[in-house]
């Protein structure tokens, strides 16, 4: 069986589409319908009037997002073991008891928070516009959550006060990135611009000259006249900055930043996932409700991307 055959076989006969994210293996970007960050996939699936079944390549909180947002289209997570750390390390007993201590300040939450969280905040947001989502805030200080690097990032560009709630939520894979590689590989590549995640350290942004999300990765090294970049941030995304710039040179910050939790949608569970039907992702109202406010409020907010 030509498995690759077999996933667009039965994706046209279930009026399906798949969903890549950026952190993708190659191959799964090769076969997705669109490839981009959770917030270009979310609006792409409410465009896709005519899609019935969502297969969402990614991990748990982003498939939970597209439900949210779907609410009548079937959402499939190809691996139920695809779940974000970062977004585990903030559950709603830490959400009420920071509320409890700061019960007039606003509560920002990172797109990468399971829904249960998602339904106690203001509003979302995702590294492609935080800043953007504090700004629109009136208030000077707030509270944002999980990633404490995303959060010190967003003060330091918008000067407010961010309170980050858990104190210290990381994401594994960006905190394996150091300036000590950085250096080697500027050595042997003296034109490479580096481009950092803003879930990096502050080490990291400090010697980087663009910090950005992933689409605003792709966004720079397209328009930039610079022909090489190095890169921090998963090693997935680097497939597709060399398909969209054959021209151009991308080099990974450390060749170890892998997310174990995004490689587990393989394209056999891809398939299993079309063929039967599985893992549908479904939120529960309230919290679905609750949730969807805050993102469509994140959606109201001007996005610099253009996304
Ligand atoms: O929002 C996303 O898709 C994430 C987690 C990363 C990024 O920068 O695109
Ligand atoms: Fe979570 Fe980090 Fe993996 Fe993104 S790269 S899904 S934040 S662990």
């Amino acid at each position: 069986m030509d498995i690759v055959n077999e996933i667009l076989r039965i994706k046209k006969e279930k009026k399906a589409i798949i969903l890549a994210h950026n952190y993708q293996r190659p191959e799964v970007q090769d076969i997705a319908d669109y490839v981009g960050d959770s917030i270009e996939l979310s609006r792409k699936a409410m465009e896709e009037k005519d899609a019935e079944i969502i297969v969402f390549a990614a991990v748990d909180f982003m498939a939970e997002s597209a439900a949210i947002l779907n609410p009548d289209k079937k959402v499939l997570l190809p691996s139920l073991g695809a779940r974000c750390p970062m977004a585990q390390m903030l559950t709603v007993e830490e959400i009420k008891r920071w509320r409890t201590l700061y019960p007039l300040v606003p509560l920002v939450l990172y797109v990468n928070t399971l829904a249960a969280a998602k339904a106690y905040c203001d509003i979302c947001c995702t590294s492609a516009n935080a800043v953007e989502v504090i700004e629109s805030i009136e208030a000077e200080t707030v509270l944002f959550g999980p990633d404490r690097n995303l959060a010190e990032y967003v003060q330091e560009k918008t000067g407010k006060t961010i309170i980050p709630i858990p104190e210290r939520g990381f994401c594994p894979t960006h905190l394996l990135f150091h300036p000590e590689d950085v250096h080697v590989l500027r050595a042997q590549h003296p034109d490479a611009l580096l481009m950092v995640h803003p879930e990096c350290t502050a080490e990291m942004r400090r010697i980087a000259d663009f910090v950005g999300s992933t689409s605003q990765m792709c966004k720079y090294a397209s328009s930039s006249p610079a022909k090489s970049f190095i890169v921090a941030t998963e090693e997935g995304l680097l497939h597709r900055l060399k398909k969209d710039n054959p021209d151009k040179h991308f080099y990974i910050a450390y060749e170890g930043a892998v997310c174990p939790n995004m490689k587990l949608n393989t394209l056999e569970r891809i398939y299993i996932s079309l063929k039967e039907e599985k893992h549908a992702v479904k939120v529960p109202d309230p919290i679905a409700s609750k949730a969807r406010k805050a993102l469509e409020r994140m959606f109201e907010i001007k996005n610099p991307v253009g996304t």
